[in-house]
Parts: structure tokens; sequence; C-alpha cells
């Protein structure tokens, strides 16, 4: 009873905004920051429940990404680290929406009874709460404290401002009951980092060492947290722009968003860094993609996306992985075949994928959205998923890591200076500095440099794995999203009737033409991608389809 008035009370302080209906998209509630206290508010509830219902930390990080500096949003990070569980998302969905305190608690009494919620007062709820830059971030955190504080025996603690990953970085530790403050978070990338410089081969390190790494922080969280990483890297030479510290609007112009989209130089950057190896982040610091200017007469980029980056760790991976599996003077212990595999999406630039398949890896589609690739990816030995935005990771079965370690410590008392042993230490320092939770910007900066100064490769030879096909994306502003149903990832249109045949029919005009469309999970808008052998056929291809949807 004193339960149920504490959240009657607490929420007639949080009356939701008239006639705006929101959804826990792939990427939890986004909207306009003036509308989403008392969603956020709710959504403090909803994690002081899943706590209790999982008897572990929970993570809510406030953020809206790559998005505009106005909008912001929030996300739940489940005990693993990763995106909350899809059954939990239709009562996120119905929370949010509920008219008024009454029929907030009546939702809030059958579901706790339907889950089998123990509010025995025996255990108590632990949430983590971060949030990015964006100055709603304050207001709205406060909003979440006291969701959460209207739950008896709850507790939140403010992580302050992190990105997005380092957030569930700090959730997965803490429920593997390992070290999870932000200082452990830099030791362990850094650490894991110097480990594999400390492994090249000799005579090919630090090629590119006088060759700096210029890094576009999209006027977000990143540049700082990078900045702070930066010192405990003795060596690495970077230089952060667009760090958000000299007035630039985060996201406007900049980041890895706009790069990857328009493939064109951000703010701060032109003819002074033709040739340099240049990095972008997101908002929230949890996608990245390289890029080079080719010349200082135009503000296109050398676009080096997520697929490639994926490809590039494939490519690693798969060496380490072999050299594992030779034999040496003697054998040493059982082998293990690890699967290894691939996850894309439809937006995977098709030359990607034809590379993935010519290295001998089994590649996966599923539709957008980091749950369902992050799902994938956790049924192999060794997963790596990206999108061509470049969000995503790679994640080590839990089985496979223990067969590396007891390999390692037997190459460790038999022979230390086999190259077994030394791939062995590899792939066991990527998945330290690999993060497993979700996608990380700053991991995975870490994990590039590392292989290119492996390979003793400049971003050129990394750009020449594969050439991408020309591609488009484009957006369609639509009144209701929801008309357009897909199936088979995404790659087909089942409703409307007759778009996917239209479609087809654009798409025979192109030499490898390739095009769909998809209702956006985050914005109001459908969008259309396509990719054809020229730039002017991808264009052409993909407004042509863009006007079967208007
Ligand atoms: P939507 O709006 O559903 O396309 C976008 C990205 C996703 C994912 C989410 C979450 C594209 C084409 N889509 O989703 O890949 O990153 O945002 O932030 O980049
Ligand atoms: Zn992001």
């Amino acid at each position: 009873e004193h339960q149920k008035s504490l959240i009657l009370n607490s929420s007639s302080r949080f009356p939701p905004p008239h006639g705006v209906r929101l959804s826990y998209g792939t990427a939890g509630f986004r909207a306009d920051a003036s509308l989403l206290q008392s969603t956020v508010f709710r959504v403090g509830i909803l994690a002081a429940l899943r706590s209790l219902k999982t008897h572990s930390v929970i993570g809510l990080m406030i953020t809206a990404s790559h998005n505009k500096a106005s909008d912001n949003g929030i996300k739940v990070a489940d005990p693993s680290g990763g995106m909350l569980t899809p059954d939990w998302e239709p009562f996120a969905d119905a929370i949010a929406n509920a008219a008024t305190p009454q029929h907030l608690l009546q939702l809030i009494d059958e579901f706790v009874k339907k889950e089998n919620i123990p509010f025995d007062g025996v255990r108590s709820a632990e949430i983590l709460l971060g949030r990015d830059t964006r100055p709603s971030g304050e207001s709205l955190l406060e909003a979440a404290k006291q969701g959460i504080n209207s739950i008896v025996d709850a507790l939140a603690i403010d992580m302050g401002i992190l990105t997005t990953p380092q957030l569930h970085w700090m959730v997965r530790a803490r429920n593997k009951g390992m070290k999870a403050t932000e200082v452990d978070y830099y030791e362990q990338l850094a650490g894991s980092f110097r480990c594999l410089i400390d492994l090249i081969p000799n005579g090919q390190k630090f090629q590119e060492i006088d060759d700096k790494l210029v890094i576009d922080g999209a006027n977000g969280v990143g540049g700082e947290k990078i900045e702070v990483l930066k010192k405990m890297l003795n060596g690495l030479p970077i230089e952060v722009r667009n760090s958000g510290k000299g007035g630039g609007i985060l996201n406007e112009g900049v980041g890895a968003d706009y790069v990857q989209k328009e493939k064109v130089v951000p703010q701060g950057f032109g003819s002074k860094d033709v040739g340099t190896r240049c990095a972008s982040l997101d908002g929230d610091a949890d996608r990245l993609v390289y890029f080079s200017v080719p010349s200082s007469n135009s503000n296109v980029i050398d676009l080096v996306d997520g697929d490639k980056i994926l490809s590039l760790f494939a490519v690693f991976i798969k060496e380490q992985l072999s050299v594992l599996s030779t034999e040496g003077d003697e054998k040493i212990g059982d082998n293990y075949q690890a699967r290894f595999g691939v996850i894309q999406t439809a937006y995977a630039n098709g030359a990607s994928t034809d590379y993935l398949k010519q290295l001998g890896l089994e590649v996966v589609f599923t539709p957008t959205g980091v749950k369902y690739l992050h799902e994938q990816a956790a049924r192999y030995d060794i997963g790596i998923y990206f999108e061509a935005n470049g969000h995503g990771t790679i994640l080590f079965s839990e089985c496979f890591l223990s067969w590396l370690e007891s390999r390692y410590n037997e190459l460790s008392s038999k022979n230390k200076e086999s190259e077994q042993h030394k791939a062995a230490l590899r792939l066991l320092a990527v998945s330290k500095l690999i993060n497993q939770a979700v996608g990380d910007a700053l991991s995975g900066l870490l994990l590039v440099e590392a292989i290119l100064q492996h390979m003793g490769w400049s971003i050129h030879n990394w750009a020449e794995l594969y050439q991408d096909l020309p591609s488009r994306q484009l957006k369609v502003k639509v009144v209701d999203r929801t008309a357009v149903v897909t199936a088979n990832a995404e790659t087909m249109v089942v409703r409307p009737p007759g778009i996917q045949d239209a479609i087809n029919a654009e798409i025979a005009k192109y030499p490898q033409g390739r095009s769909f469309i998809r209702p956006s999970g985050t914005e109001d808008v459908i969008r259309v991608y396509a990719e054809a052998s020229t730039q002017e056929a991808a264009d052409s291809l993909a407004s042509s389809v863009a006007k079967l949807v208007d």
C-alpha cells in the first residue's frame, strides 16, 4: 500500500504530454527533449522492476545519439550490458503512454503479477545512470531518479556524463563481479591495447607513428573521454577536433552519422588533412567510421565505414585463428574448431559481403537494430557484427574464451616464444579491448589502430581491401511509417502491395543495382537505400525508388 501511494504521488508530478504517442524503438525512446520528462520518469520505474526481476544491476542511459541537440532519449541496459529484452518493450510502450497515474499504477500492478516480480523487501534494485552532454540531460536524469525512487528499496547511482558504451560496459562488468568504474574501463582498454602493440612483429612496429590520427568528436561526449584515454596510451599520436569545447553544436555538420551518410568532410576538416587518417564518432560515441580527404579541391571524402572496420577485424582474427591451429614442433593440446561468423544488415555494401564470403566466412543478415545483430553474433564462438554506419562489436563465447585461456597457459609453460602463444595472447587481448556489451567507438578505434600497426597498413591499404559499390541513402517524410512492412531482413516490402514489384522494375534498369526501403525505427521517415555500379546510377535508382514511396 505504501508502494502504491508512492507511485501515485510521484507520478502525478510527471504528467505525460498531450497528443503524443511514444514507442520504445530500436534505440529506446527518442523525441524532442521537452516531451520526455514523464517517459523518463516511467522508464526509471521500469528499470527498478527489471533489476528486481533479474536480481542484477540495470543501466539507464539518457542520450539521443546522433540526433539533433534538442532531442533526447532514454534506453535501458539489461544485466548483460546489452539492450533491454524485447519481451519488456510492450510494457515500456504501455506505461509511457498511460494517461493518468491511476492507469499507470494499474499497468504496473498487472505486470508485476504477470512477471512475478519479487517485492519481498529482501532484494533491492540497483540502477546505474548515465547521460551524454545534451543540456536537457540533467533534468531528465533527475526525472529518472525520481522514477527509480518511487520503487521501495531501489537505489539510483548517478555515474555522470558517459559515452553510451561506457554505461553498458559498467553494467556488464558489475554483473560479472568485475571492477566497474570509469577508471577500470580506461585501464582495461589501455592495457589490452598495449598488449597488442607489444606483440607486433619486429620491423613492423609503428610504421605510421608520425602519421597522426585526427578524430572528429561530433561535439559530443567522445572527445573529452578520448583525451582521458590518450594519456594512458603513451605514444599514440591523436588530435581531437570537434570536442564540443570550441562552441560547435552537437552532431551539426559533424560526427559519424553525417560523415557516413553525406560522405563529405565534417566541420573543422579540410585541405590541411589531405592524406591523413581521420575518424569520426557520433554524439554518444557508440559509432565509429574512418575517412581520408583525397584532394584539397573538393569536400568529398574516402569513407572507411563499419563494413570495412568489420572486414579489418575479420582478417586479423582469421589470421590469429589460423596461426593458432597450425601445429608447432610438438602438438600442444587439443584443437578447437571455433565457429566464426559475421553479421550484417541490408545496409552493408554489397562489395563487403562479397569480400567476406571470399575470405570463407559465414555471413548472416538481420534487420536493422543492434538487438538483432547482437543476438545473432552471440551464436558464434567469435561473432562480429557491424552496421555500415559504424556501430558494431565482436562477441566471444565463454566456452571459446576458457579454451583459449587454457591453451594460452599450456603454451606459456611449453613454448613462450611460439607464434601460437602470441596468437592466443592477441585473441585474449582483443576480447578485453573490444566492448562486448555493445558497439563502442573508443574501444573499436583502439582495435583498428592496433591492427593497422600490426599489419603495417596505412588507411589507404586498409581502404583497398575491396572497392565499395557506389550507394545513396535518402529519407522520405511520411504520415504513417508503419504502413510499410518488410520481410527477409528488410530486403523485401510485403505491404503496401505492389511496391516491391515497382522497386524490382527500377532495380532491373541498373547494372549491379540493389535497392530497398524500410520504415525507420527512430524517425518518422521511410529510408531508401540504393547501390549500383556508378554514383550517378545509385543516385538515380534511389530517387526513383523514393518517388514510389511519396
Ligand atoms: P533507423 O532510424 O531505424 O534507420 C538508425 C540506424 C540504425 C541504428 C539506429 C539506432 C541507419 C540507416 N539506421 O535506425 O542502424 O543505428 O538508428 O541508433 O543508419
Ligand atoms: Zn550513438
